[in-house]
């Protein structure tokens, strides 16, 4: 009931036109400094779950909560982003360590906040993990859901290659086989 008082009297003010942004800073002011680990999100802004998109792949890092900084600069409240690629989520034991880095777990040490991926066409899971200074995911860990996109390809055209690749394989192995009958 407070809030909504609250609110009528701030949209009371702002069609009065009086000093309205000085009210709003100081009803949010005080929990927007302190950001919590805790309360922080990081979620994948697109591909959308379930997208079936051409390639090369961009993907927008989400964040709330907290803050971005390079790998290695120590400032609380903060962390870079890591792409986890065609990967399950890390359990919570490998997530008491510094990440790996491969081709599945992709840093972004420079503090960057999206990519751009050449995935082969075919399914993809894709999901974010933020991690601090070191690489080690924050407690409890900042994670994104994951998502699952199709990468549209010329997937024809691998299967009429491949069905030619079987194709002479099956004469080499007639051709191999009637060698041996004659
Ligand atoms: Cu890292």
């Amino acid at each position: 009931m407070r809030k909504l008082a609250l609110s009528i009297a701030a949209a009371a003010i702002g069609i009065a036109g009086i000093a309205t942004s000085a009210i709003a800073d100081h009803h949010g002011g005080n929990k927007e400094k302190m950001p919590k680990a805790d309360k922080a999100e990081v979620y994948i802004i697109s591909p959308a779950d379930g997208d079936e998109i051409e390639g090369p792949v961009t993907v927008l890092f989400g964040l709330k909560g907290m803050g971005v900084a390079p790998a290695g600069v120590e400032k609380k409240n903060t962390g870079h982003h890591h792409l986890l690629i065609d990967r399950d989520t890390p359990s919570k034991d490998d997530m008491k360590d510094a990440l790996p880095a491969d081709d599945h777990v992709v840093h972004f040490g420079g503090g960057q906040t999206q990519t751009t991926l050449e995935l082969a066409p075919g399914e993809h899971t894709l999901q974010l993990l933020l991690a601090d200074h070191n690489h080690i995911p924050h407690k409890p860990a900042i994670i994104s859901d994951q998502i699952t996109i199709t990468v549209l390809g010329d997937d024809d055209d691998g299967e009429d290659e491949g069905d030619d690749d079987s194709e002479d394989d099956d004469d080499k192995k007639d051709g191999g086989l009637l060698d041996r009958l004659f």
